[in-house]
């Protein structure tokens, strides 16, 4: 028999009682509460992101995450970080060992049949990358939400949503036998791809966009030496190979597989053998082979849904849009939605206008289809799709093009190292 614990909180009017979350919660309900004006469901990096940036400008939420704390951090996908999410990362208090250990690119090479081009970022752009694996961001952030007691709910099965089309809406969960439902304002969805908020909405209130990829990445992690000091994205007839890491000891490889391929027929000596066969020789004869840590296939898609709010419920990150991982863009999306849907609601907490709330959808999907386009055009240009000579042919004299001129290049590298996030 469940058990049942009410948090009931109402619509706290902007500056009460000092804005102090908790002072407002005693002062309204007159009983120590657990204090919420946001609830965040999900604890990937857009959800603690999201969660810590409302916190350091004093507003409540609270992260509701099915998953245990060990299970989302061991979780090994992305490895780039955009300047805007490290400014965001910085800006919410948790850039310190990021750029400690985070290796700074300014440049990319592209490699295609024997030839090589480094795309020079920084020369093009201003800007550079940060090479600094996602499992640390959400380290970062998990450690920053630790140290305010009860932010985070690890393991809340059977989150529900009720009411998001209403300004009260009501989120219910199960943790440790006891079922809890908490009144609140506004929720954010930043459950992924497979969670319940976006499942949430009926689909005759949402679009969705979809585009299946006839491939997939199979990637694997070695505590190697990189073959080379900045990342190497490789076209080749035998298919497409990205050279990344995670420090200068740490690799991270991944090669184009079929979506109907499995990882046990990939022993580490076959990777690496196919991994030299798709490099230029200057690249392949340095590679240093090692046992794998780990080894995973992931299948490439795109999706985006519209809107990106509903009510009281916004969509964020994962939840909202997926994009191929060529352009290193998934999770560099989601922090920008964080930074977005929390720059809305701390306007709103502060001074009661809900200008960049309600435009929030609308900013977030430009930057997203733009992202989408970017993610689209490069996992074209460097993967084998058919065993059609002329489809070849374009992608080389694509990438012979984007070497011999700085327009293009230019136009690769803007949106590589990430278009500027509006304000
Ligand atoms: P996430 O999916 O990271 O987090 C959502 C959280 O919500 C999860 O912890 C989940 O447990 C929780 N959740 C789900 N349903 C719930 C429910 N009902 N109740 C409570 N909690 C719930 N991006 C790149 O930029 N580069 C890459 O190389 C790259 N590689 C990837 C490889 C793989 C295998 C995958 C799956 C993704 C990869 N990505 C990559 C994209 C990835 O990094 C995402 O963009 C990023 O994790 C998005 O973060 P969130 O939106 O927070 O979603
Ligand atoms: C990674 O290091 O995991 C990585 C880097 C760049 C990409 C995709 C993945 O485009």
């Amino acid at each position: 028999m469940e058990k049942y614990k009410f948090y009931v909180l109402t619509s706290i009017p902007p500056g009460t009682a000092g804005g102090d979350p908790v002072a407002v919660a005693r002062v309204l309900i007159g009983g120590d509460v657990r204090s919420t004006q946001v609830v965040v469901i999900g604890g990937g990096p857009s959800g603690l992101l999201l969660s810590q940036l409302l916190s350091r400008n004093g507003v409540a939420s609270i992260v509701l995450e099915r998953q245990s704390r060990a299970y989302v951090q061991g979780r090994i996908r992305a490895g780039l970080l955009e300047w805007g999410t490290v400014r965001l990362l910085q800006e919410a208090g948790v850039g310190a060992r990021m750029m400690r250990d985070g290796l700074l690119h300014e440049g990319v090479e592209l490699a295609f049949g024997e030839q090589h081009h480094r795309i020079d970022l920084q020369a093009l752009t201003g800007r550079s990358v940060l090479v600094y694996g996602q499992t640390e961001v959400q380290r970062d952030l998990a450690e920053a939400r630790a140290a305010e007691p009860g932010a985070v709910v690890w393991e809340a099965a059977e989150v529900q949503l009720a009411g998001w089309d209403s300004k009260r809406p009501t989120v219910s969960y199960l943790h440790e036998g006891i079922r809890y439902s908490i009144a609140c304002d506004f929720i954010a969805g930043c459950d992924g791809y497979h969670g319940v908020s976006r499942a949430s909405v009926p689909p005759q209130h949402l679009q969705q966009y979809e585009r299946a990829y006839p491939f997939g990445w199979l990637a694997l992690m070695a505590d190697v030496p990189p073959l080379n000091d900045e990342l190497v994205y490789a076209n080749h007839e035998r298919g497409f190979a990205l050279c990344s890491m995670r420090s200068s000891s740490r690799s991270r490889y991944y090669l184009q597989c079929s979506v109907q391929d499995s990882v046990d027929k990939w022993p580490d000596e076959r990777f690496y053998r196919e991994l030299r066969a798709r490099l230029p020789r200057q690249f392949a004869q340095r590679l240093v082979e090692g046992r794998s840590l780990e080894k995973s296939i992931a299948p490439l898609r795109s999706f985006v849904v519209e809107p990106m709010r509903f009510g009281s419920l916004f969509l964020v990150g994962d939840a909202a849009h997926i994009v191929p991982p060529t352009g290193a863009k998934g999770l560099n999306l989601a922090a920008a939605d964080a930074g977005t849907l929390a720059q809305g609601l701390i306007e709103f907490y502060r001074t009661g206008t809900r200008t960049l709330i309600d435009e929030y959808s609308a900013h977030a999907l430009d930057r997203v289809w733009k992202a989408t386009r970017f993610s689209w055009w490069f996992t074209s240009l460097m993967h084998k799709f058919s065993e059609d000579a002329f489809a070849h042919q374009l992608q080389l004299a694509e990438l012979r093009y984007l070497a011999q001129s700085e327009t293009a290049a230019r136009a690769m590298a803007e949106n590589y190292v990430g278009l500027a996030i509006a304000a």
